[in-house]
């Protein structure tokens, strides 16, 4: 029972929609006023010396990286023709110098009293030989004797030479072994500088006003004759090899002048010598001139080989004759042949630092 009179549907909406009107596309656009498209004539020409100039500086700037890229390249890599190293291999070049001067002060520091100063031996064996760095000295033999000490040469366990790395109780750490390899096995083509070991600074010699140096010792060109004989593992066996004279009473060397078959056993001279600890027990011999005469040597070092060897004038002079090489504990007696008057120098092969004087009189 309501008393509403009926509108119809749209009755309660608050206003009547209006009727739709066709849209103009003016409603969806600029206002006229911003849709001049024309372009005064200033407007034109500074948008094109605007452009034009942006363009310049994109030109620029790609010019600038491309120049960079190509010169970077080479700065990094070398310029061509061998005007520089690339820099990676310059930097490893000098690491590896670093590293050989560093081991050169360990060398000296530690070494040098048993290898010798230049590695020429002494108490412990030559170290600067050719064939020997060829063959037997390579690195991994290095690492190996410096980390576990002399026996890994020859089995020995009594062995001279001691434990390097402190891995196993030695003085050394990883990278002073490291440095001491590199120097080791440095070569001989270039000049190295005495540094001194604790700034590193070049060592001045007082003389010349100008850098200690050095050199390594092995010869990379060097190639063993075609069919030789690799050395030995053990280097004592350089000593022992089967080319040598077959161990007897008597050792001449090859060379020697051949002694007159009777003299093997004379009632003459017979010098007495021992070698105990690397070292000779007398530092001079006499013997007579122009008469051949015996050497009865005793090597009292075990499984140390020495011998008896006469060099002309000193122990450094050409060799003269040369008595076989032998391990202790052993005695040996020689026949030395006749040798003129004069003095000369004895030393044990094996170890330059066993000298005397021969004075044949
Ligand atoms: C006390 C003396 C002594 C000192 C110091 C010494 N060595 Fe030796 N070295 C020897 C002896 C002895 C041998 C021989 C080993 C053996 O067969 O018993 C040897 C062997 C070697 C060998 C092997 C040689 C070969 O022909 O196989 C190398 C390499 C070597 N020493 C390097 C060094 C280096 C590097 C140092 C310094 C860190 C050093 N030695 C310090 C005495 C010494
Ligand atoms: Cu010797």
């Amino acid at each position: 029972m309501t008393d509403q009179p009926d509108r119809g549907p749209d009755s309660r909406l608050p206003v009547p929609r209006p009727p739709a009107e066709p849209v103009s596309p003016d409603r969806f656009a600029a206002p006229p006023s911003a849709r001049r498209f024309e372009l005064t004539p200033e407007r034109a020409a500074q948008i094109v010396r605007q452009s034009s100039s942006a363009r310049f500086v994109g030109f620029l700037a790609v010019g600038v990286v491309v120049l960079f890229v190509i010169v970077y390249y080479f700065y990094e890599l070398g310029f061509p023709g061998g005007l520089t190293q690339s820099r990676l291999a310059a930097e490893t070049e000098a690491q590896q110098v670093t590293a050989v001067e560093r081991g050169y002060n360990i060398y000296q520091a530690n070494c040098a009293r048993c290898h010798g100063a230049n590695g020429e031996g002494g108490i412990g064996p030559k170290l600067n030989d050719q064939s020997k760095l060829f063959w037997h000295l390579r690195e991994d033999y290095l690492r190996n004797i410096l980390e576990v000490g002399g026996r890994y040469a020859c089995g020995d366990p009594n062995s001279l030479m001691p434990v390097w790395s402190d891995r196993n109780g030695g003085p050394l750490n990883y990278k002073a072994i490291e440095d001491l390899i590199a120097f080791l096995r440095a070569t001989n083509e270039r000049e190295y500088t005495v540094r001194d070991p604790e700034l590193f600074e070049p060592e001045i010699d007082p003389e010349t006003g100008r850098p200690k140096t050095f050199t390594g010792w092995r010869d990379p060109n060097w190639r063993p004759e075609p069919g030789a004989t690799p050395y030995p593992a053990c280097w004592k066996d350089e000593f022992t090899s089967p080319a040598s004279p077959a161990p007897g009473l008597a050792g001449a060397s090859p060379s020697a002048p051949a002694a007159s078959p009777g003299a093997s056993a004379p009632a003459g001279v017979v010098l007495e010598i021992s070698a105990q600890n690397i070292a000779f027990d007398k530092t001079e011999l006499r013997a007579p001139a122009n008469t051949p005469f015996q050497i009865r040597f005793t090597n009292n070092d075990a499984g140390i080989p020495h011998n008896v060897a006469i060099h002309e004038g000193s122990p450094t002079g050409p060799e003269v004759w040369r008595g076989e090489i032998f391990n202790g504990v052993e005695t040996r007696v020689y026949d030395v042949p006749a040798l003129p008057a004069g003095t000369y120098g004895f030393i044990c092969t094996v170890h330059p630092n066993m000298t005397g004087t021969l004075i044949v009189e």
